[in-house]
């Protein structure tokens, strides 16, 4: 386990405070990408998330990952923390209650949570389709985003210019649903020009959902 700075910078906003009801649906919009894929957008939906940002940061088991590129071993530009199998059991609390509030919508049961870490505008990650597209049709990837918003961006294939833009942040939750896995990726790109802190909380099930085999609508 590695240490990430004890604290962090980040902007926040008097208009991220939550309205609703935490963890609720009644705000939800779909976007849809196209006939195969969608995303789903809950703005504000987890409320204290200014809390959370602080506790995760500092209790969180973070992790700094490595890659081989070539020849070199490089640092992941991100940290982070994940829980799922045994561990899912010492999920921090308001984790647990996210958690459970996306398998009972979705009717699929989200058994892995990854938490990353942007530390500032040098981190990001790059263009790509969640590797559970791999083993599962049309994996749902659930992300509650705290801290500074960053850009998260969609494009269809795996080339060219994104054609969806979004700023999560403020507890925002966001859901890749459909072929989202397959036929598009996402990135959240680095920004050269400095960024604030952002944490993306990922929720992710490694069993099939009761759509597989059909396309949901
Ligand atoms: O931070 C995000 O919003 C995206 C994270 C992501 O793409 C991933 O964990 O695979």
């Amino acid at each position: 386990m590695v240490a990430p700075p004890s604290s962090l910078a980040w902007q926040g906003s008097l208009f991220d405070e939550p309205t609703g009801p935490d963890l609720g649906f009644d705000r939800l919009v779909r976007h849809r990408l196209d006939e195969r894929s969608w995303l789903e957008e809950v703005p504000r939906w987890a409320g204290q998330h200014d809390q959370l940002f602080d506790r995760l940061l500092a209790e969180a088991p973070w992790r700094q990952r490595e890659r081989r590129m070539y020849e070199r071993t490089v640092l992941e530009p991100r940290m982070v923390a994940a829980w799922s199998g045994d561990r899912l059991e010492d999920l921090p609390a308001p984790l647990e209650r996210m958690r459970k509030a996306v398998s009972e919508r979705y009717r699929v049961e989200f058994d892995s949570v990854l938490v990353n870490l942007y530390r500032d505008g040098r981190d990001g990650v790059a263009w790509h389709g969640d590797n559970n597209r791999k083993t599962l049709h049309n994996p749902l990837v659930a992300t509650v985003s705290l801290g500074e918003r960053r850009r998260f961006l969609l494009r269809p294939g795996t080339a060219g210019s994104p054609t969806h833009r979004f700023r999560p942040g403020g507890g925002d939750l966001l859901i890749m649903a459909g072929a989202c896995q397959h036929e598009w990726q996402h990135t959240v790109p680095k920004e050269p020009g400095g960024a604030g802190a952002r944490m993306s909380i990922t929720l992710r099930h490694s069993r099939e959902g009761w759509w597989a085999g059909q396309y949901p609508r």
